[in-house]
């Protein structure tokens, strides 16, 4: 219900009914007291209310916004028409006031409830870009882990560095990391590189070239291992030395990871896209030097372990490597019941051979067995040096029949061979025992005491002979003794 208030042109109030109350929360008795309605509404111009402005009105105002004070203090806004009336010829105001703060209040409660849908929407758009940010980011961790998790397993699989390097390859082209990879290495020719050229290929792992250049063009390359990331179109040398001499024309942003640890320096890698816009980000650029730097490392730790289980001169494995080896082929051969054999080859008259052409042609011959040997061996046989002109091969799985078919070859092919000293030519020889698990040895220390004593019986009977061990030959002696 409207609020109806009777008052005299100058404001004095006659009457005020209930609903005035319920609108100010003033009770009906407190308003009734009030003197004047300037006492109840407050206008921004209070001219409004004056007497010169009421006693003018004609006919009824129109409705107009206005404060109105309540018993709380704060100030409602009702809308108040004023409307001339005349009592006994006497002119009375009769004023209406509209309670507009409820539809105020609605309005102010659905313009909240509005924003806070705004801002709730507004934190829901933020959270899903957020979220599909992380989605890209997290894409991109998965990658970066599984590439290296990869690349870690070929690592410790792989034992040389050429098979280390080209599976690399091969998992990054597989990762689609890049479609382009070179090699750079020392060669072992002095003051050269060598370039291995790796390309994608679609139906074979890769495609490889080989190019050789001398290190004094290499004046670029030495810059580009240091930036990381080049844009090679902008580096003139750079560019014309991809194109012309590694012909790769059509190479643009390249990525170098150095080959090299505190002990060693190998040379580099460098990947990118050829025909592609492709540009690496730098996280590719982090993320490459931490893998070549792994393949460092690994190439370091299995030259040092190569290094330390070769014989340097003749190249063979050593005898702390062999013995080691020995044990875990006869373990082995017994667990799974499989024949191993095993032979000592000595050179014979070796010490004539020093003393006539002196000591480094004896080396020369040495060297000379030792490749004959290697050259021969199966995969998983295991030549060494044993000590002086004395070698030893083990044979896994290999019967004695083959042991001895082998040791004849070895024989004969050191028989063949003419050893070249300078301008001078000369013939050796070699003598050789053989023993084999299950029939002879209960241990290894039985394997080399059994070959020792048929090698010693080779050397007895004539030389440039193998002999197979037998029960016969247990009350001989061994070479050594
Ligand atoms: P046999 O037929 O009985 O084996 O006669 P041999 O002269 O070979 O036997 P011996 O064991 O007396 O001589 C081995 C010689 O091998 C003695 C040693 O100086 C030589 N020798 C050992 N190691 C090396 C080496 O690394 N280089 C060279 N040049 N000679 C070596
Ligand atoms: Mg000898
Ligand atoms: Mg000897």
């Amino acid at each position: 219900m409207d609020s109806t208030v009777i008052i005299e042109t100058n404001g004095d109030l006659i009457y005020c009914n209930e609903a005035l109350s319920a609108l100010t929360q003033i009770p009906l008795r407190q308003l009734r007291k009030k003197k004047n309605i300037s006492e109840i509404l407050q206008f921004d111009s209070p001219s409004v209310l004056s007497e010169e402005h009421l006693g003018q009105l004609t006919e009824a105002s129109p409705y107009t916004e206005v404060s109105i004070a309540s018993n709380t203090g704060s100030l409602a806004t009702v809308q108040v028409c004023f409307q001339p009336v005349w009592v006994n010829d006497a002119k009375k105001i009769l004023v209406f006031i509209k309670d507009v703060t409820l539809e105020q209040r609605l309005q102010e409660k659905y313009k909240k409830e509005l924003r806070q849908k705004e801002e709730v929407i507004e934190k829901l758009e933020g959270t899903l870009s957020n979220l599909s940010k992380k989605n890209t980011e997290l894409d991109r961790k998965i990658f970066e882990i599984s590439l290296v998790l990869d690349i870690f397993k070929i690592l410790s699989e792989f034992i040389d560095e050429d098979s280390i390097i080209e599976e690399v390859i091969k998992k990054l082209f597989s990762f689609n990391f890049c479609n382009i990879a070179i090699v750079m290495l020392r060669d072992e020719t002095p003051n050269t590189f060598a370039f291995h050229i790796y390309k994608k290929a679609p139906t074979v792992a890769f495609e490889k070239t080989l190019v050789r250049i001398a290190s004094d063009e290499m004046q670029y390359q030495e810059e580009f291992v240091k930036n990381g990331l080049l844009d090679i179109r902008f580096q003139p040398g750079l560019d014309e030395f991809y194109k012309k001499r590694l012909n790769l024309k059509q190479l643009r942003h390249v990525i170098s990871g150095p080959l090299q640890t505190k002990k060693i320096e190998r040379g580099a890698i460098h990947v990118g896209f050829e025909s592609s816009e492709t540009v690496p980000l730098p996280e590719d650029v982090s993320l490459f030097r931490t893998i070549a730097y792994q393949i460092s490392i690994t190439i370091e730790s299995i030259k040092f372990f190569e290094r330390s289980i070769t014989d340097e001169m003749t190249m063979l494995f050593n005898k702390r490597y062999f013995l080691s080896r020995l044990e875990s082929e006869f373990d082995k051969s017994k667990r799974f019941n499989q024949p191993l054999s095993f032979l000592i080859a000595d050179v014979d008259h070796f010490k004539t051979v020093n003393d006539t052409y002196g000591h480094p042609a004896g080396d020369i011959v040495l060297k000379k067995i030792a490749e004959i040997m290697k050259a021969s061996c199966r995969k998983y046989d295991i030549p060494a040096r044993y000590g002086g002109e004395e070698f030893v091969v083990i044979l896994p799985n290999t019967p004695v029949e083959n042991a001895q078919k082998f040791a004849e070859r070895l024989r004969e092919k050191v028989e063949a061979e003419v050893f070249q000293i300078n301008d001078k030519k000369l013939k050796s020889t070699i003598s050789l025992g053989i023993s084999t698990y299950p029939q002879q040895g209960e241990s290894t220390e039985d394997l080399i005491n059994f070959a020792d004593k048929a090698l010693y019986e080779a050397k007895n009977s004539g030389r440039n002979k193998s002999i197979v061990y037998s029960a016969s030959l247990s009350k001989s002696k061994t070479k050594r003794s």
